[in-house]
C-alpha cells in the first residue's frame, strides 16, 4: 500500500495513542493517516498495560470499539494491598460514589482500533518508519518516512507524534522550546504471563521486605504478575520455579488464618523486565506539531496510569481538532498542552506514590519502610486516604 502525500493529520505512531486518535478524528470526518514503524502482528503482541479506566472504556465505547471489550472485559470493583502481614482491601465504588476500573489487556485494544480502522478507517501504514518532522513551526508541516525501501514525504496541516517513549517527534522540538522533568527508580518489574488462573478475583499489590509483587491478570484462564527485581536483571536469572517461589514468599501473609501464600503454578509463557521511569515533556505543542501518550510522559507501571493517560491526551486532542474543523477556532487546540498536562502530573504523582509507597528501595534505611508501613495503614484505616487511592486509580474526570 502506498500512503497518501497530503493528509489533514499526520499520526506517528499505532500504538493505543495513534490508533484511536484516528478513530476519533475519522469519526468527526476529520482525514488523516497513521505511520507505524513496525508490523500488525508485533503491534498487537506487545504486552503492557492491563487495566482500563472508567473514562477510558466510556471513549472506547463510545467511538464504536466496545463490543469485545464490553464481552470480554473483566469488570473490577476493587483492589487488594498486602503489607505487613495484613491484606486489606479498597471498595472502589464505594470510595468514588460508584467508578470502577476494567482488566482489558493493551494488546485486546489495540487489536479492536486495528482492526475497526483497517476495516472502515482512515490509511493505516505498517513498517513506515518516521525519519524527520519538519515545517513544525511553518504552516505546513511534513514528515519524511521510509516505507518499503523509500523515503517518502508527507504534507499535513498537523502533526501528532504518537510515537511512544522512543520515537522522532519530541526530538523535533527544538530543544530550547521544550523542557523535560525525569526521575528513575533504583529497581524494575520482571513482568510474566502464566497459563493459570488468577490467584484472587482482585489484583494484589503486596509490599514486602523483599520487594513488590503484584498479582495481575488478563483472563480468566491467564495471570499476569510481577516481581520488582533489581536494575540491570536479565529474565534469564529467572528460571520459572524462581518466580513462583518468589510470588509465594512476597504474598505469604504469616498470620495464624491469614493466606499461606500457596499458588497455583502454571507455564509461564512471556517473561520481560521494564525499567521504573517517570518522565514529562512540557509544553506538549510546538506549532503545528503536538505530541500525545508516551510520546510526551511515561510513568512508571505501579498506577496502572500510562495507557489511560495516552487516551486522555488523544481524546482532548480529537475534541480540539473537531473545534477547529467546524469552527474555525484554535481555542482548544490552544488549550491542548495545559489541560492535559494538569492531569498528566496528577497521574505522575500518583504512579510516584504508589511506587515509592509499595517498593523497597535497596538504600532504604528502616525507618523509611516504618513509613511506608505507616501510610498503609493509614490506607487501610482511614476513609479519606482510602478515597483519595481509589479515586486516583479508577481516574480522575477527563478534564
Ligand atoms: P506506544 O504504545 O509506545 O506506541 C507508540 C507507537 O509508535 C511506534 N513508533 C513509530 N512509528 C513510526 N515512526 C517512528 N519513528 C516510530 N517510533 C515509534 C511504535 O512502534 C509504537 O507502535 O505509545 P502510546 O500509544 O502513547 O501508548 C502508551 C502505552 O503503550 C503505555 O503508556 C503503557 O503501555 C505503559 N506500560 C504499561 N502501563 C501500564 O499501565 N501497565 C503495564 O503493565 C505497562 N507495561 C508499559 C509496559 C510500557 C512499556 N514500554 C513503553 C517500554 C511495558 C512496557 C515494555
Ligand atoms: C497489568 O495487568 O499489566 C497491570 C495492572 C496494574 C498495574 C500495572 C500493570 O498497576
Amino acid at each position: 500500500m502506498t500512503g497518501p502525500r497530503h493528509t489533514t493529520v499526520g499520526i506517528i505512531g499505532g500504538g493505543p495513542a495513534g490508533l484511536l486518535l484516528a478513530r476519533l478524528l475519522h469519526r468527526a470526518g476529520i482525514d488523516c493517516t497513521v505511520l507505524e514503524s513496525r508490523d500488525r502482528a508485533y503491534v498487537e503482541r506487545r504486552q503492557r498495560a492491563g487495566i482500563l479506566e472508567q473514562g477510558t472504556v466510556d471513549v472506547l465505547r463510545a467511538c464504536g470499539a466496545g463490543e469485545r471489550l464490553d464481552r470480554e472485559g473483566l469488570v473490577h470493583d476493587g483492589i487488594e494491598l498486602r503489607y505487613d502481614g495484613r491484606a486489606h482491601r479498597l471498595d472502589f465504588p464505594a470510595l468514588t460514589g460508584g467508578r470502577r476500573v476494567t482488566v482489558y489487556a493493551q494488546t485486546e485494544v489495540v487489536k479492536d482500533l486495528i482492526a475497526l480502522q483497517l476495516a472502515s478507517g482512515p490509511p493505516l501504514l505498517f513498517g513506515a518508519q518516521a525519519l524527520t518532522v519538519t515545517g513544525a513551526a511553518s504552516g505546513s508541516p511534513r514528515i519524511r518516512y521510509l516505507h518499503e525501501g523509500r523515503e517518502h514525504t508527507l504534507t499535513c496541516d498537523y502533526v501528532v507524534g504518537c510515537d511512544g517513549f522512543h520515537g522522532v517527534a519530541r526530538n523535533a522540538v527544538p530543544a530550547d522550546e521544550r523542557r523535560t522533568y525525569e526521575r528513575s527508580y533504583p529497581y524494575s518489574w520482571l513482568g510474566v504471563l502464566a497459563e493459570v488462573p488468577p490467584s484472587s478475583d482482585e489484583l494484589i499489590y503486596t509490599h514486602s521486605a523483599r520487594g513488590f509483587a503484584l498479582f495481575s491478570m488478563r483472563t480468566p484462564t491467564v495471570s499476569r504478575l510481577y516481581l520488582q527485581v533489581p536494575n540491570g536483571t536479565a529474565p534469564a536469572d529467572w528460571p520459572d520455579d524462581r518466580i513462583w517461589d518468589e510470588l509465594e514468599t512476597r504474598s505469604a501473609l504469616d498470620t495464624p488464618g491469614g493466606a499461606s501464600g500457596k499458588l497455583e503454578r502454571g507455564p509461564i509463557t512471556a517473561k520481560s523486565v521494564l525499567p521504573m521511569r517517570s518522565s514529562v515533556t512540557e509544553p506538549m505543542r510546538y506549532g503545528r506539531l503536538l505530541l500525545a501518550g508516551d510520546a510526551a510522559h511515561i510513568v512508571p507501571p505501579t498506577g496502572a496510569k500510562g495507557l489511560n493517560l495516552a487516551v486522555a491526551d488523544v481524546t482532548v486532542l480529537a475534541r480540539a481538532l473537531t473545534h477547529l474543523h467546524h469552527t474555525g477556532s484554535t481555542d482548544l487546540l490552544d488549550a491542548y498542552s495545559a489541560t492535559c498536562l494538569r492531569r498528566v502530573w496528577r497521574a505522575e504523582h500518583f504512579s510516584s506514590f504508589m511506587t515509592t509507597t509499595l517498593h523497597a528501595d535497596p538504600d532504604q534505611s528502616p525507618f523509611e519502610t516504618r513509613l511506608q508501613l505507616s501510610q498503609l495503614d493509614r490506607i487501610a484505616t482511614s476513609p479519606h486516604a482510602a478515597a483519595e487511592l481509589a479515586e486516583n486509580y479508577t481516574g480522575v474526570p477527563l478534564v
